[in-house]
């Protein structure tokens, strides 16, 4: 039998269900998931391989109209997305409309290569709904194969992973077959961090939060762990570390749970915080924490 492989890239609005999609159809929790939108800020690459077949999956961070120059390179990311893609979805959940991004959107109908439209989140919606939703997305987007799912539950994810492997292109693989992503153990450490801030603190706190991991040592039967936690600001370094340090104290906890589970191993976790004025906007900065070459 001839091998496939290729890229399929996931793209939509901010908080439709593209992590949650992701880590759904490769098995594992590589992307980070919470409620708030704008949670994935990379292009993260999940790998699924079999002998016949490799699918190289890229998540991606929610489609807006970016505000400051992080926001611009999370764009960038997603017009990477376009570039190389051997199959794209393109999932909207059932509540919205449409991408707020125009010119995305024309790339999204005008595509050559094939597109599956991913109706996500059907389980807090009713027949009708659907139906008529359906409708609206077939004639929005004619050149699309429409799937109804709930990524959550993982109802006809099933259907959508065969598709794929109909749709990718006859292909040596691209990635050596034992990889899972691309990205390094400290990545998933500091993306650990951030959706526990994600989850924890309100307002503009997440969205200053940068996490950088000085140092990750494994040992036989530990892996200890310096991160640091880097807010823009005076005012929010006290909001992160919270009344006597109780609330950073949360955040490492509970990221270091999930990270035994993650590594299966013991985890020492070592949290910090300091000041790094506005990174966000800061090209050098950027370029640092990965979100620029
Ligand atoms: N009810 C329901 N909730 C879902 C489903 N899929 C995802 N969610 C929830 O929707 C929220 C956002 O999920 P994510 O997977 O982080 O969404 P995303 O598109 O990656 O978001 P960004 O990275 O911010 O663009 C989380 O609270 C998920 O639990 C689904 O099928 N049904
Ligand atoms: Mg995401």
């Amino acid at each position: 039998m001839t091998h496939k492989a290729g890229f399929v890239n996931i793209i939509g609005n901010p908080n439709v269900g593209k992590s949650t999609l992701m880590n759904a159809l490769v098995g594992e929790k590589l992307s980070i998931i919470t409620s708030k939108a704008q949670t994935t800020r990379h292009r993260i690459l999940g790998i699924v391989n079999n002998d016949d077949y490799q699918i190289v999956f890229s998540d991606t961070p929610g489609i807006i109209e970016p505000a400051y120059e992080l926001q611009e390179s999370m764009m960038d990311f997603v017009k990477s997305a376009f570039e190389d893609a051997d199959v794209l979805i393109y999932m909207v959940e059932v509540g919205e409309k449409e991408l707020k991004n125009e010119a995305f959107f024309k790339k999204i109908i005008n595509s050559k290569i094939p597109v599956i439209l991913l109706l996500n989140k059907v389980d807090k919606s009713t027949q009708e709904e659907v139906e008529e939703k359906i409708a609206y997305w077939r004639n929005k987007v004619p050149n699309s194969f429409v799937y109804v799912i709930s990524a959550l539950e993982k109802f006809n994810v099933d259907s959508v992973f065969y598709k794929i492997i109909e749709l990718l292109p006859e292909s040596p693989p691209f990635y050596p077959k034992d990889q899972l992503t691309d990205k390094s153990e400290r990545f998933f450490v500091n993306e650990k961090i951030r959706e526990k801030i994600l989850q924890h603190y309100k307002k503009e706190i997440p969205y200053s939060v940068e996490v950088e991991t000085e140092s990750f040592v494994e040992e036989d039967d530990i892996i200890k762990i310096r991160s640091v936690i880097m807010v823009e600001r005076e005012t929010q370094k006290g909001i992160i570390i919270g009344h006597k340090g109780s609330a950073i104290k949360r955040v490492g906890t509970e990221a270091r749970k999930d990270l035994q589970q993650f590594f299966e191993k013991k985890v020492f976790l070592d949290l910090h915080v300091k000041i790094n004025k506005n990174w966000r906007s800061n090209d050098r900065q950027l370029k640092r924490f990965g979100y620029k070459d």
